[in-house]
């Protein structure tokens, strides 16, 4: 019994010390205070809410400043969910128009706790960017997940609705702690079966737990699903059976989650049903769901990342299928655009679609998870992809129209504004696999509340909380992690060039890679396009014209190889080997140095992480040290592949200071399954 009661008292004392540091508490590693230090009065007129209660609770738990107000005040609409948060003396005052938005404001005041960070005098206010801040899970009903690479789904179907994982209420408030308020559960290539009543129930009990974090479900859909699972003989979205098929699952759903979100539909996009089956439109197919859920203030997230295997450049494809149907789609419809024209590679031009379009609404899509960048094996801080993308300026109607803009609550036509990433987290412990893949999850939610924020603030925040306020350790960290995206485009596919991975797993390199037969745009040299003259895709007006989807000066500006960026060079132009770069270099020799380059990044990045061991936990320290050495030999591997590959077309030397490759191309070609990835 006293050993019971000294034990206790340990962990009540030592939380820090006595911790498992194993990442599953990802950056809400507050400590518990022994005794509260202020009061925590509410003001919430005849409001019983839970989120306000759990707002409470996590600051009595946690906050160790002085007394803290919570007002909520229906009445402040302009807040939308955000929060004010001013100081008087030693209280502490946060006002929000909803419950959610004081439980936002109470994981500002902890986080600025953490970071060792003040309120300004003048006080804060927080408002959205965005209304719907959302992840979208690629997860399968029978717990695998698409491009997951941190263990199987967080969902158990088999176990809901009786069961209720713990790790649902650590995931909502992981999310609500960033500000995510929405969530999709299930992959884009979506099965039918989750429109039946069974799953619908488990839906629910997802719904339920996650209510109290402010977040609301959504769900994919199968377009199909009335003919697959409604016994219809079609699923035209014009035939009336259909639409009534649709209104009455609708009403179930609504019936068991008042608050449902609403549909993701990836529709006639590799092999996936759609209107197109039926001689309809996009907008035929998605005003079919807009106007069932609109009744119930449901929205439609319509994706945008269609192409077929026809003879036009892929990147020309979403654009041409989407433009004529401008200003066609309801008001509770958006259009879910991936970042790039492509695929989320490395590196690639903002998605032409985020400039076009006036009349429609429209949304980014990023991956947080790593299906392009090493999976949860490399080390890459996504916040300065997102950024880029983010702040492009896209020239609609004139200078200064930036892709968030364009996307965020300056822009809308009245209408929901949303911004959707495709998650990086499964059953792993440390949720992400790679302890710093979990800067990605936060670094999406922080821009999705605020697009402002800079790459260097997320992560000078993400550190601090996530392993200590040394800065010793903050520095050099901060400093690996803003270049390491930059470093993983070197070592993969620098200067413009995409799409060299393994058609299996995109995992590695296979600039060779061929399937006769198979689809062309499914392979690498379709992307490419080496040959004896040079490298890269030609999509100048000259070649398949993509520029031109691009508004002025853009398209001249990428269109003209003097002017556009050398970033994107071989991604719009086929360039000669001996073409002169900015440096001085042929393209061959800049080319070669660019894939060096990113190799002696990774093993400069590893000896700053050796150096840190002091600073940190030893089990994140040689977790991370793990996963860098398998980022180094990767790095190596892709070098030395794509470099002695397309020596094979420019027939020249790799400049004698550079390290030898150390692999057989023809060894490399034999690779089947990802190295150094656990299957
Ligand atoms: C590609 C993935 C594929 C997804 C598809 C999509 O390889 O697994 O289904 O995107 O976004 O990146 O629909």
């Amino acid at each position: 019994m006293y050993f019971h009661f000294l034990l206790l008292a340990l962990l009540f004392i030592f939380p820090a010390t006595l911790r498992s540091e194993d990442g599953s508490q990802l950056w809400l590693r507050f400590s518990k205070q022994v005794k509260p230090v202020g009061t925590i009065q509410v003001i919430k007129g005849k409001s019983t809410d839970v989120t306000l209660a759990l707002a409470k609770q996590e600051l009595e738990c946690y906050w160790k400043g002085g007394d803290v107000i919570l007002k909520l005040d229906p009445s402040r609409k302009d807040l939308k969910d955000g929060y004010q948060i001013s100081q008087h003396e030693n209280q502490v005052y946060m006002i929000a128009g909803q419950s959610v938005g004081i439980l936002y404001a109470v994981y500002h005041l902890l986080r600025l706790q953490e970071t060792g960070a003040g309120i300004p005098r003048s006080g804060l206010v927080e408002i959205p960017a965005y209304d719907i801040r959302v992840l979208n899970h690629w997860d399968n009903l029978d717990g695998t997940i698409e491009r997951g690479y941190a263990g199987h789904s967080l969902w158990n179907w088999e176990e809901l609705p009786n069961k209720l994982s713990p790790r649902y209420e650590q995931y909502g408030r992981a999310n609500a702690s960033i500000g995510i308020n929405a969530t999709v559960l299930n992959n884009v290539n979506a099965s039918s079966d989750l429109m039946k009543t069974d799953y619908l129930k488990k839906v629910k009990a997802l719904a339920d737990v996650f209510r109290k974090y402010g977040i609301k479900v959504y769900v994919s859909i199968n377009f199909s699903s009335p003919q697959n699972i409604g016994g219809l003989t079609n699923s035209d979205p014009l035939n009336q059976e259909v639409k009534r098929w649709w209104k009455s699952k609708v009403k179930e759903i609504y019936a068991l989650i008042p608050d449902f979100g609403g549909f993701l539909v990836k529709a006639n996009s590799e092999g996936q049903p759609g209107p197109q089956d039926y001689g309809r439109t996009h907008a035929d197919g998605a005003n079919m769901l807009a106007d069932a859920l609109s009744p119930y203030g449901g929205t439609v997230f319509w994706r945008a990342f269609v192409y077929h295997p026809t003879k036009d450049d892929r990147a020309k494809q979403a654009y041409q299928e989407f433009v004529p149907l401008d200003g066609q789609f309801r008001d509770n419809v958006i259009l879910q655009v991936k970042n790039g024209p492509i695929d989320f590679q490395p590196r690639e031009p903002f998605n032409p679609l985020l400039g076009a379009m006036p009349n429609t609404a429209k949304m980014l899509e990023f991956q947080l998870t790593q299906e392009y960048l090493g999976f949860s094996n490399h080390l890459v801080y996504l916040a300065p992809l997102f950024k880029e993308v983010l702040d492009s300026d896209t020239y609609a109607n004139g200078k200064g129209q930036t892709v968030s803009k364009l996307t965020d609550n300056r822009g809308h036509l009245g209408r929901k504004t949303a911004i959707a990433a495709v998650s990086n987290i499964g059953l792993d412990t440390n949720w992400t696999g790679h302890h710093f893949a979990q800067a990605n999850w936060y670094a999406f939610g922080r821009l999705a509340w605020n697009n402002n924020l800079s790459s260097v603030q997320i992560a000078d925040e993400w550190i601090r909380m996530t392993f200590t306020g040394v800065q010793e350790f903050i520095d050099p960290i901060k400093k690996l992690m803003l270049e390491s995206r930059e470093a993983a485009v070197d070592y993969m596919m620098p200067l413009g060039l995409h799409h060299l991975f393994a058609f299996e797993h995109h995992y590695g390199p296979e600039p060779w890679g061929d399937i006769p037969g198979g689809r062309p745009d499914w392979m690498p040299w379709y992307y490419h396009n080496a040959d004896s003259v040079g490298l890269g895709f030609d999509r100048t007006v000259n070649g398949s014209r993509a520029v031109t989807q691009y508004n002025p000066p853009l398209n001249k500006i990428y269109g003209n190889i003097s002017t556009c960026p050398e970033n994107l060079l071989l991604w719009f132009h086929h360039v000669s080997w001996n073409y002169r770069m900015n440096s001085g270099n042929t393209l061959w020799t800049e080319l070669c140095f660019r894939y060096d380059h990113g190799v002696q990044k990774v093993r400069e990045f590893q000896k700053v992480w050796d150096r840190m061991e002091k600073y940190i936990d030893r089990p994140r320290f040689l977790a991370v040290q793990a996963k860098l050495r398998i980022q180094a030999r990767d790095a190596v591997w892709w070098k030395d592949a794509c470099l002695q590959y397309f020596q094979c077309f420019s027939r020249q030397p790799i400049p004698y200071e550079l390290e030898r490759p150390i692999h057989n191309l023809e060894e490399l070609k034999k690779i089947k399954l990802p190295m150094g990835h656990h299957n």
